[in-house]
């Protein structure tokens, strides 16, 4: 490897003000709140409390609650005891950013437990927005991550047992505590926690993680760590974040889509309806078969989900709601097989 070097954090965004439209806008105070997606959010959204309610930021709020489901042992989704890829290989995906548009992401990260922090460090200490396979499991051991393996026996035992058909056939729902639209024998093939907060001092940030479609080919990279189509924020406007099949958030850069909409006025929820009835409209047959989600969070605190199909749970917490878990609203709103 050539000569390591230290990367400085450009200077330049904080050596001049630009004279933006809107940039410097005083942000408004809702209070502080953080939502996540699925059920596994509600953990999430634990852990990010725990920092809001201190009076911490926003970023470091969602980054615990990441890093809260990262460790999860009952999630094969997310992290630690996520689902391989058709070789056997456990590769994970994650993002994170401010409302001020920094950001950073890692994608096809092998055996690092803590991909959004590895995201965070990207964003922080070089000057890039995303790093990939080997290049990314480089910087982050040089940051002191521990390489650690990964894959569980669990998830070793599921995927001998997909071996037997290979078939690639995402279920539309994963089978997790009698979730609507789930067959038993569905088995956890994919779910993302996608996380968005506002803190005291009205700063938004998310974050999304993930390890992606289970029995992906070795490389296939989803929509979490792309900035814009698994997570976007702008403290101008809000943020918004997405679970599903990646590649249909990629086609439509469908978080930052919710985004501009909600600036164009829209609330959460008309936003995120419209971004899944783009979805719809794009790609109508193949739409009735897979699942996409999306989850946004206003500079006013307002909320909004919506789902392809039903199903899709989503987890808010702030001061008047701990643990909060709702349904989300679909286009489709009969299971379909
Ligand atoms: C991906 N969006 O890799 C992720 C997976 C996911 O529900 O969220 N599944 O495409």
């Amino acid at each position: 490897m050539t000569t390591r070097r230290r990367f400085l954090q450009s200077s330049l965004l904080t050596a001049g003000a630009l004279a933006l439209p809107g940039a410097g806008a005083a942000p408004v105070k809702s209070g502080a709140k953080v939502v996540s997606t699925w059920d596994f959010g509600v953990g999430a959204n634990g852990a990010a409390w725990k920092v809001l309610s201190t009076g911490g930021s926003a970023l470091d709020a969602i980054e615990a609650g990441a890093r809260w489901a990262e460790s999860d042992l009952c999630n094969a989704t997310v992290g630690h005891c996520g689902y391989p890829d058709r070789d056997g290989v456990l590769t994970l995906d994650a993002s994170i950013m401010d409302g001020d548009g920094r950001c950073g992401a890692v994608a096809a990260l092998e055996d690092i437990a803590h991909p959004v922090s590895v995201a965070r460090a990207v964003m922080e200490k070089t000057p890039h927005v995303m790093l990939v396979g080997q290049g990314a499991q480089q910087f982050a051991i040089a940051q002191g991550f521990e390489k650690t393996p990964l894959l569980t026996d669990d998830a070793r035992k599921a995927w001998r047992e997909w071996l037997k058909t290979s078939e690639y056939k995402p279920v539309i729902n994963a089978e997790r505590a009698g979730r609507p639209g789930s067959k038993p024998g569905d088995k956890h093939n994919h779910d993302t926690l996608g996380i968005l907060a506002i803190d005291n001092n009205g700063k938004l940030a998310g974050a999304c993680t993930t390890s992606g479609m289970a029995w992906k080919l070795h490389g296939r990279v989803g929509d979490s760590p792309i900035v814009g189509a698994g997570l976007y924020v702008d403290n101008e406007v809000g943020a918004a974040t997405a679970s599903g099949v990646g590649e249909e958030m990629i086609r439509n850069a469908a978080s930052f889509l919710v985004v501009e909409l909600m600036r164009q006025g829209r609330s959460p929820m008309d936003a995120c309806r419209e971004a899944i009835e783009r979805v719809v409209r794009k790609r109508p047959e193949a739409s009735k078969s897979l699942q996409v989600c999306f989850l946004a969070l206003n500079k006013h605190g307002e909320v909004g989900a919506f789902a392809l199909h039903r199903g899709f749970v989503y987890a808010i917490c702030d001061t008047a709601k701990q643990d909060a878990l709702l349904d989300a609203k679909s286009v489709y709103t009969t299971a379909q097989t």
